[in-house]
């Protein structure tokens, strides 16, 4: 039996018109896990016939879908890659390769578009807006929250993600990015999605979408002015029982 190097997570709400395609360009030591949420086309029994390993997860979203996926993966390293053909999985070792090197702990692919109807304009804006807040509040220079992505198996477990929407993307990139992973950007081809857009696709989809992130994004930085104000706390505690030695170590946070 060929030797699993990747699994990868690949969530998937009706998809069987995408499947065909998706499941014949995996790269060699490469594992499909196809995780069904509910679909109603025949994806599962389609994606099984045709040789990947099949999750069910009767809860909806696109987070409970890939968590799914990252529980029920074995190998060491764990992509993401959506099931609706927009990309294109001989992309994946741009993202898989620097973590085989242990060059870096999260790849993203930053979706580039290889037409010019691949990407709405609306759903562009507002990654395009979301990326400049992410690049703010982490300093990490991403431009994309792609979802082909890869990563440790064991470093996604220990991050502890709780989002079941579409807020999980932004939660594994906070995630890693307050643990201080080595997080890389790299260009992935992005076309046309094949068969009906669910969220992205749509302006409701979107809002939805923008919705999950914004709390994320709330919760973040209602942590980050908690742990300011504990390291003030901790300064001020500090410099009080050590007036009159000037040389002793601030507190760090
Ligand atoms: N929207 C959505 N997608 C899910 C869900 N469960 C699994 N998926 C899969 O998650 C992947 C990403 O969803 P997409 O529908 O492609 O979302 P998107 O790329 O933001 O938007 P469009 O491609 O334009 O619809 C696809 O492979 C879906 O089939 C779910 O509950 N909701
Ligand atoms: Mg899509």
């Amino acid at each position: 039996m060929m030797n699993i190097r990747v699994d990868v997570v690949l969530p998937c709400l009706n998809e069987a018109q995408a499947l065909p395609w998706i499941l014949e360009r995996l790269p060699a030591g490469y594992r499909a896990i196809v995780v069904d949420n509910g679909s109603t086309d025949g994806s599962a029994d389609l994606a099984r016939i045709l040789g990947a390993y099949v999750v069910h997860e009767r809860r909806r979203g696109f987070g409970a879908a890939a968590h799914a996926g990252l529980l029920a993966a074995t190998a060491p390293i764990v992509a993401f890659c959506d099931a609706d053909a927009s990309m294109d999985p001989r992309d994946l070792p741009l993202v898989v390769d620097p973590i085989s090197a242990d060059e870096a702990d999260l790849v993203l692919g930053r979706r580039r578009p290889t037409t010019r109807n691949a990407w709405p304009p609306h759903a562009r804006l507002a990654n395009t807006y979301l990326s400049w807040r992410l690049r703010r509040i982490t300093g990490v220079n991403i431009h994309d929250l792609g979802p082909m992505r890869a990563a440790r198996r064991d470093h996604l477990l220990a991050l502890d993600l709780h989002d079941r929407r579409s807020g999980y993307p932004l939660e594994m990139f906070l995630g890693a990015a307050a643990a201080n992973w080595r997080i890389r950007e790299v260009d992935t081809g992005y076309a046309p999605r094949v068969g009906r857009s669910k969220v992205t696709g749509t302006v409701r989809g979107t809002l939805t979408a923008i919705q999950d992130m914004s709390a994320l994004l709330s919760a973040n930085n209602a942590q980050s002015a908690n742990n300011a104000q504990s390291a003030n706390n901790a300064r001020s505690a500090n410099s009080a029982s050590s007036t009159g030695n000037p040389n002793t170590n601030e507190a760090r946070s």
